[in-house]
């Protein structure tokens, strides 16, 4: 008897530290949002966070997810154009609907993108759509009506090259925005939808406006 109630009694420890573990690991560590309230939005898109080249998280629990860094959460002010310069260094996923390639709610309708060809030799120009099995994600506002493919670094780009996609778009008034990716980036999970894609801080996130 004394043994099976040991028994139990591990158990529920061992079932306490497990949902412990569990809330320090997934729930609690998030980033914070950017500092301040800013017209210009500067962000890197990875496929390790681990192992970025601006703003490494050293000390996140999932050093190999893809990541939209420094946080996801910006604070921009209401009716204003916000310029935006994505460093996207991840390589190409692509996207399952193919739809989501092109540029939308942009001011110009465009993107200005930097990036490596085929031969790996520096390029630059405006676009209004990518290859949609080129983008290695997607910077998508919903509710705005915002969506910008970003295209993958080039295979043949030297190495530790990066993308510089840079566009405007205009916010509406105060409110909060969620935004996501929607490139099934979140490698090794189901149809690439879990873990970075499910968890906030990686491939989604909220624009707080005010
Ligand atoms: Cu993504």
């Amino acid at each position: 008897m004394l043994r099976r109630v040991s028994f139990v009694a591990a158990g529920a420890v061992i079932v306490v530290i497990a949902m412990v573990a569990f809330v320090g690991l997934f729930m609690l560590p998030r980033p914070g949002p950017l500092e301040g309230t800013t017209t210009k939005l500067h962000l890197e898109t990875v496929g390790a966070v681990g192992a970025a080249l601006e703003w490494p998280r050293s000390k996140d629990p999932h050093p190999d997810w893809v990541g939209y860094l420094p946080t996801t959460t910006w604070r921009v002010p209401a009716n204003s154009t916000i310029q935006v310069q994505i460093d996207q260094e991840d390589s190409a996923t692509g996207l399952r609907n193919p739809f989501w390639g092109k540029v939308f709610g942009t001011e110009g309708g465009n993107m200005h993108v930097a990036f490596f060809d085929d031969k790996g030799n520096p390029q630059e120009s405006d676009m209004t759509s990518i290859d949609p099995t080129q983008a290695a994600h997607t910077f998508a506002i919903p509710d705005l009506g915002v969506f910008v493919p970003l295209l993958g670094v080039n295979a043949a780009a030297p190495a530790n090259s990066t993308n510089v996609i840079t566009f405007s778009f205009k916010t509406k008034g105060p409110g909060r925005y969620h935004w996501q990716c929607f490139v099934p980036c979140g490698a090794k999970t189901i149809f690439g939808n879990g873990g970075p894609m499910q968890t906030i801080g990686y491939m989604g996130g909220t624009l707080i406006v005010v």
